[in-house]
């Protein structure tokens, strides 16, 4: 087993990590820790923040950042979908969609660092945005968001079934290949 150690402050997140990771020999350990979020247009900047932040910490240390893209709202929430999501929970979403295309996708960006070397990978996953919220699993997005080929929501699926498919295992399994191939650098 490699220890790794994941920085967030979203539980669920650190337990659908952990799963992921699990059969790649790579125990995470959670530390909660708020991390400084800018103001930036894309999730990798976002992500290069994160990693500045945690340079205090030991060992391999991964961090993420993932967001809902909505294309007929030119992306939005995006890179904004924490604080879209605290002020205004789902109900502007569904306004807005009434007359717009709901296709939606998922995209997360890990990010790996050890002492002076860091390496990023991405995942996304592509659905559409549900008419009403439904199901109690999962967090953030979840009841709202309905994956292609499905016609539940995240949040009413198992976490292992969210994990077959979802963004952040996409983004995950890669950095547990890169792991497991031994130069998760390059
Ligand atoms: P960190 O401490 O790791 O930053 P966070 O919850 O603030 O945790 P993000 O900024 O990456 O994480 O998340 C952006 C928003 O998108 C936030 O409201 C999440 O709840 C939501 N989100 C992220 N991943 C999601 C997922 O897999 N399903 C549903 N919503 C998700």
């Amino acid at each position: 087993m490699t220890d790794l150690t994941f920085v967030s402050t979203n539980p669920g997140k650190a337990r659908e990590v952990a799963a992921v990771l699990h059969p790649y020999g790579v125990r995470v350990r959670w530390k909660r820790r708020e991390l400084p979020e800018p103001q930036a247009s894309t999730l990798e900047e976002v992500v290069a923040a994160k990693l500045d932040a945690v340079r205090d910490l030991r060992g391999r240390v991964l961090v993420e950042d993932s967001g809902l893209f909505i294309p007929s709202l030119r992306g939005f929430p995006g890179v904004y979908s924490a604080h879209f999501l605290k002020i205004w929970k789902f109900g502007p979403i569904f306004e807005l969609l009434r007359a717009r295309p709901r296709g939606a996708y998922f995209r997360t960006v890990a990010g790996l660092q050890e002492g002076r070397r860091r390496a990023m990978f991405a995942g996304e996953v592509r659905g559409s945005i549900a008419r009403r919220p439904a199901g109690r699993n999962g967090f953030g997005y979840d009841p709202i968001f309905v994956p292609v080929g499905w016609v539940r929501t995240f949040a009413e699926a198992p976490v292992e079934a969210k994990n077959r498919i979802s963004h952040r295992s996409r983004a995950i399994r890669k950095v547990g290949e890169a792991m497991a191939g031994g130069r998760p650098f390059g």
